[in-house]
């Protein structure tokens, strides 16, 4: 069942609460008198938003004469919790949390085609159909940290792939932050140890020339156990905890990640993707590599050299440089 922090109840009313929200999500105390003031309210319907706030699980301290403030529960992904440690000006102004559902990519998808503003995302604490590329199947059980990212860039959309390497960036440096030192395999791996800890789905509604949305859709395993997992994946799979010995907070982490993709993707509108390519090259665990990619026509054998200035991976086969748009890459 969604949860998300404004329920169906008359404008005013909802109103009223995205501006007592919009309050607490600065993290500091606010007192129930000031709210109401501002807001030109009785502090009875400040109350009632707190005890509302409180029902769909939020903790938040009261203390005479100082008023309320949000404390965000470790690990909890509910909407206010993540936006009161949010230092975005885009991504996450709008966040809905779900429990559980198919996948928030198709969750998206009908969010964005109601025309839901650039920087929304959907969160699910666990996903029954996620989806990866090509119609493969995202095991996303409880513990994850599953999320879709809305964009809306005014980009041509041969350049749309190289965002892929974008949210790659932007993950491996929120991990460092955390002591870990993941790395990209070309083109939307992150691996911790040579396993897969997260992958990278993005989708595009696109016209000939033109970028309608693109729905970023990212699963990482964090608080997951291997054996959450199906047997097929564990040999090849890892999570944040297998790693650390002690669970992460997949608030603070998602925060640093829409951090770090909203300052590179509002840096690539202006100047183009080269930081983030260079970025991408010297986290990259592929280049320099004997990879093998298997592509539609065949399996391609060779040296990783480089990627290119339009995100392909450069293969040196026997002396040629192969170029490759697509595929799935194995590290030899
Ligand atoms: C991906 O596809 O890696 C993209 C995954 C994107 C998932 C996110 S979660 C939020 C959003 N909502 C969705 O429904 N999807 C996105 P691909 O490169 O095709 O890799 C898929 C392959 O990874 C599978 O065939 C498995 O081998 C492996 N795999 C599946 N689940 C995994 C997991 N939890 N951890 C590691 N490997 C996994």
């Amino acid at each position: 069942m969604p949860y998300k922090s404004t329920p169906n109840f008359p404008i005013f009313v909802v109103l009223l609460s995205n501006r007592i929200d919009d309050l607490l999500i600065t993290g500091s105390f606010v007192s129930g008198q000031r709210i109401a003031n501002e807001l030109g309210v009785s502090r009875t319907a400040v109350f009632k938003r707190i005890q509302q706030l409180r029902k769909l699980g939020y903790n938040i301290e009261a203390i005479r004469r100082k008023g309320y403030r949000l404390v965000p529960r470790f690990d909890g992904l509910l909407p206010l919790e993540i936006k009161v440690r949010l230092k975005t000006r885009l991504f996450g102004k709008e966040i809905i949390t779900l429990d559980s559902i198919d996948s928030t990519q198709i969750y998206m998808g009908k969010l964005a085609e109601k025309g839901a503003p650039e920087g929304t995302v959907v969160i699910a604490l666990e996903q029954t159909r996620g989806k990866g590329r090509m119609n493969r199947v995202w095991s996303s059980p409880r513990g994850g940290l599953w999320f879709s990212l809305l964009l809306r860039p005014s980009m041509p959309p041969k350049e749309l792939h190289k965002l892929t390497l974008l949210f790659g960036v932007a993950i491996v440096t929120a991990l460092k932050t955390f002591g870990i030192k993941a790395s990209l395999k070309w083109p939307n791996d992150v691996l911790i140890d040579q396993r897969k800890v997260c992958g990278i789905l993005l989708e595009a509604s696109t016209e000939t020339d033109r970028v309608d949305y693109i729905i970023a859709g990212i699963g990482i395993n964090v608080n997951t156990s291997l054996t959450d997992l199906p047997s097929e994946i564990r040999n090849s799979a890892i999570s944040l905890r297998d790693v650390l010995g002690t669970k992460v907070d997949r608030a603070e982490l998602l925060s640093m990640i829409l951090k770090n993709s909203e300052d590179l993707y509002l840096e690539v509108l202006e100047k183009g993707f080269s930081r983030v390519l260079s970025l991408w090259r010297s986290n990259s665990c592929t280049i320099g590599r004997m990879v093998e990619v298997c592509m539609p026509d065949g399996i391609l054998r060779g040296l990783a050299v480089d990627i290119d200035e339009d995100g392909s991976l450069l293969i040196n086969c026997k002396g040629i440089i192969k170029k490759v748009y697509s595929g799935d890459v194995t590290l030899l």
